[in-house]
């Protein structure tokens, strides 16, 4: 047996091989708690659902006017030659160059693709995108959107926050307490975006737990939080945390338990807001009672945990989830204002945090100053760029508006989608609005390993390698090791590295040469992994050379000290040490947002009722909330056929939690299959009845490939559960223009009639 190191967004393994199949696979030696789904490996190469040669969508072809564009999704495809294929392709940009620019070539491609530098899906695309004369792109995340654009009005950066926020190490050593608003959930902290060597946020919760360190979970599922730490479970509506902390911080004011000098020495606007908590212009004061009218938690529970929070060194965090709502803006600008009037940011073990455990390092490790080269992008010469998550607006409108952090941005009239390493009918909001705004484009081409949804909906796909098939390296944020990525085996049937496709596409359009500089896999990744060290040399740290890392497999980086207290220097001194924000202080009141006079973001945080929660009328119809969570058994859809996915599914279908009452009212029990629905689709999905998910809360978790049960058609009931078939698609506000998908209302009932088959791990028709 041969055996080869590699790495993955969710760990570092050993691969063994026998007679050219994978055999073996392993957790890297040094990694103390891996992740299972590390089980799913083996099966990623060699399954029938990869694309086996280039393929052409049969109405795209034959109808050479229209394309025949409500075929996407139903129509079977025509395997065709690598020559012909990227002739098509090659053709394709031209012609939509010629007619309407480059600005009508969308290649947004959101995704998280694989984990190597070199092989990047979305950095090879624009690296090929931009020297053909660019294309629109896109700003933010579907993961924290919202926060992304609010928090630097608040405190100058949201990134400061995320990759150099206060450790759960510091708060073992200094802290008391740690309410955490959507938990710390070890499920999440499996994966970190661009590689992990070691898994150690389990051991870092339990350091903290055994330094005696209380834990509060404020949220509507318990398994957000480890069982070791013994949190006290505050269960509420989802999407109401802005209105409990309001009730929390009109605690800590009528109490004159706040820090006074601190909102005013650090601060600005406090007595703006302070209006706002006493109800001076509204009338209503947004007390305990007020709080739990609209969130379900006791006052008595709200008063009690306010006292404790004031008389304790407390961490308040967020899960990134909360912010991916109706007016996400709110909760995260709340905490930070109810931090900064318990006036102990800046102190170790205490203040705020976004995202503890949300991604292995988050919350752990401080960003190393040694970063990792990454593949040379030139500037895309088109300007037009949207908030990702408005995809199936700017599909479907146009020259249409869109508001965004202050601007007014103008929709291009998209004629071509160009799509790596991403998955957007997995990801995206309401797929029956996506599959009708998916049909506007003239051609849509997409390169993908297997046959996903996203590679079914679309006219031209070409078959690209997967991580075993080639070799890279990784080094993840807040990660302190380059792992190798060595290739395992050969490519799997036809497919390529992406790399050689846009070289052969350049070839065809004029600058190969520009494109590739001369360089190969091998000599690439020689130029990122110098480049790297390079980076490391600049900060006094002598790295091996290429040979010896590749040997090794593995390259730790030398631990650096780090304050692990987020802001400490801007407590100790303000002035020496402003934030990056107009006043150079927290701004519980922003004079930038006040002038952007939106009416879905006001200039200081508020409680604004969402269309869809547990309090809005729309209940009676649709009476439960749906959340849906990241998935434990895989990163998001990624190798959702295979074993450690399969294991979780109930008859083949996706899980969806739910609370005895509930269940019990509809006659469901664990193990049945029902139907969730709202006005916006429909999905089969199989019950979990448990008690972890509170009343009137159905959790199913993202990642289950959309198979509609009538291909192709805007309505059909997705029968594997991919939850984004019910969610809305909408912007946070026009702050932020973030994703909503927490807030939704759905029903369901047991789903008696004959079960659908789960075709979408099967490949599609071909003629
Ligand atoms: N309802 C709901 N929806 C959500 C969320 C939620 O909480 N609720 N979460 C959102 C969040 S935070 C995120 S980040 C998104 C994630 O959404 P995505 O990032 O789109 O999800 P992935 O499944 O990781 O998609 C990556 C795709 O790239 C492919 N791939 C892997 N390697 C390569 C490669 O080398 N080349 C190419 N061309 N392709 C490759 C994989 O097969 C996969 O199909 O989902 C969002 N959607
Ligand atoms: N295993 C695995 N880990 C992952 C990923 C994956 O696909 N698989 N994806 C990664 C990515 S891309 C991202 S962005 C992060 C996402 O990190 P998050 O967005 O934080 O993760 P989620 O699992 O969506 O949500 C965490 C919990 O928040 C709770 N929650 C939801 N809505 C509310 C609310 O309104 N209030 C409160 N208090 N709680 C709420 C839910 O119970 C949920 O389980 O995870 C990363 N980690
Ligand atoms: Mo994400």
């Amino acid at each position: 047996m041969k055996t080869y190191q590699t790495a993955t967004h969710w760990g570092a393994y050993r691969i063994g091989v026998e007679d050219g199949r994978i055999s073996h696979v392993e957790p890297a030696s040094y990694d103390p708690d891996p992740s299972a789904i590390g089980r799913s490996l083996a099966e990623s190469c060699g399954h029938r659902v990869r694309i086996a040669q280039p393929m052409v969508r049969e109405g795209w072809l034959r109808d050479t006017r229209d394309h025949y564009r409500e075929g996407r999704g139903k129509d079977a495809f025509i395997p065709v030659s690598w020559e012909r294929a990227l002739d098509l392709v090659a053709g394709e940009l031209i012609r939509v160059r010629e007619d309407h620019g480059n600005a009508s070539i969308f290649a947004g491609a959101y995704g998280w693709a694989s984990a190597g530098r070199f092989h990047h899906a979305q950095s090879q695309m624009r690296r090929f995108l931009n020297m053909f004369g660019g294309h629109t792109n896109t700003v933010n995340t579907y993961s924290f959107a919202a926060a992304e654009v609010v928090v630097p009005h608040i405190v100058g950066s949201f990134y400061e926050v995320l990759f150099a926020g206060t450790t759960v190490d510091n708060v073992a050593g200094h802290g008391e307490l740690v309410v955490a608003f959507g938990g710390w959930p070890l499920k999440n902290s499996q994966v970190n975006a661009g590689g992990v060597s070691r898994h150690e946020v389990r051991g870092a919760q339990k350091k903290c737990k055994d330094a005696g360190v209380e834990f509060v979970y404020v949220g509507p599922n318990r398994d957000d939080m480890a069982e070791f730490l013994d949190a006290e479970w505050v269960q509420l509506r989802p999407t109401t945390d802005t209105a409990v902390m309001l009730g929390l911080a009109h605690t800590l004011l009528v109490e004159g338990l706040y820090d006074s000098s601190f909102v005013y020495s650090h601060c600005v606007g406090f007595d703006r807001f302070r209006d706002y908590l006493l109800g001076v212009e509204d009338g209503e004061a947004k007390t305990a009672e007020w709080a739990s009218g609209i969130s379900g938690v006791p006052a008595g529970q709200i008063i009690k945990l306010a006292r404790r929070m004031a008389s304790s060194r407390t961490l308040i965090t967020a899960s990134w989830s909360m912010q991916r709502a109706e007016h996400g803006e709110q909760p995260y600008w709340m905490l930070i204002v109810l931090a900064a009037m318990l006036g102990q940011i800046g102190l170790p073990g205490a203040g705020f945090g976004f995202g503890h455990a949300a991604a292995e390092g988050i919350g752990t490790r401080w960003d190393h100053p040694i970063r990792p080269a990454a593949l040379p992008v030139p500037e895309n010469p088109v300007r037009e760029v949207f908030p990702v998550s408005r995809i199936a607006d700017l599909l479907l409108n146009p020259g249409g508006r869109c508001d965004y952090d202050g601007k007014a941005l103008t929709f291009p009239d998209t004629r071509l989608v160009y799509w790596c390493g991403g998955n957007p009918f997995h990801h995206h909001q309401d797929l029956n609005r996506l599959l009708e705004a998916w049909r506007r484009p003239e051609t849509i081409i997409v390169h993908e390993p297997w046959w996903t949804s996203t590679a079914r909906h679309s006219d031209i796909v070409l078959p690209c390698t997967s991580t075993l098939e080639r070799n890279d390296f990784t080094l993840g944020h807040c990660d302190w090791s380059l792992q190798a990525m060595q290739k395992v085996i050969d490519p799997v049937a036809q497919s390529r590295n992406e790399y050689d496709i846009f070289a052969d596409l350049a070839d065809r359009l004029g600058f190969r040469e520009r494109f590739t500089e001369g360089r190969d896999e091998d000599a690439w990744l020689r130029w990122f992994y110098d480049r790297t060290v390079e980076s490391a040399a600049a900060v006094g740290v002598n790295m091996p050379g290429f040979e010896a890392f590749w040997e090794q497999g593995s390259c730790d980086l030398p631990a650096f000290e780090n304050p692990s207290v987020l802001f400490a220097a801007f407590r100790a001194d303000p002035d020496k040490h402003p934030l990056a924000t107009p006043s150079g202080k927290i701004e519980i009141y922003s004079e930038t947002i006040a002038s952007f006079g939106y009416d879905d973001c006001p200039p200081h945080p508020m409680w604004i009722e969402p269309q869809e929660w547990l309090g809005s009328d729309m209940t009676r119809k649709y009476p439960c909330h749906l959340l849906t969570n990241q998935p434990k058994d895989k990163l998001h859809s990624q190798l959702d056929f295979a074993v450690n996915s399969r294991d979780i599914k109930i008859k083949g279908r996706a899980p969806v939690w739910i609370n005895p009452v509930d269940a019990a009212a509809r006659n469901i029990r664990s193990g049945d299959i029902v139907r969730v629905y709202n006005d916006r689709g429909s999905c089969l999905a199989g019950a979990l009845v448990t008690e972890d998910v509170q009343e009137r809360v159905v959790i199913i978790p993202t990642g289950a490939w959309y198979d509609p049960e009538t291909p192709g058609q805007v309505g059909a009931m997705d029968v594997h559960g991919n939850p984004n078939i019910l969610t809305r698609d909408a912007g946070t506000s026009k702050l932020s223009q973030g994703p909503v998908a927490q807030s939704c209302l759905v029903d369901l009932e047991l789903f008696d009639g004959p079960l659908p088959e789960i075709r979408v791990h099967q490949p599609p028709a071909t003629v």
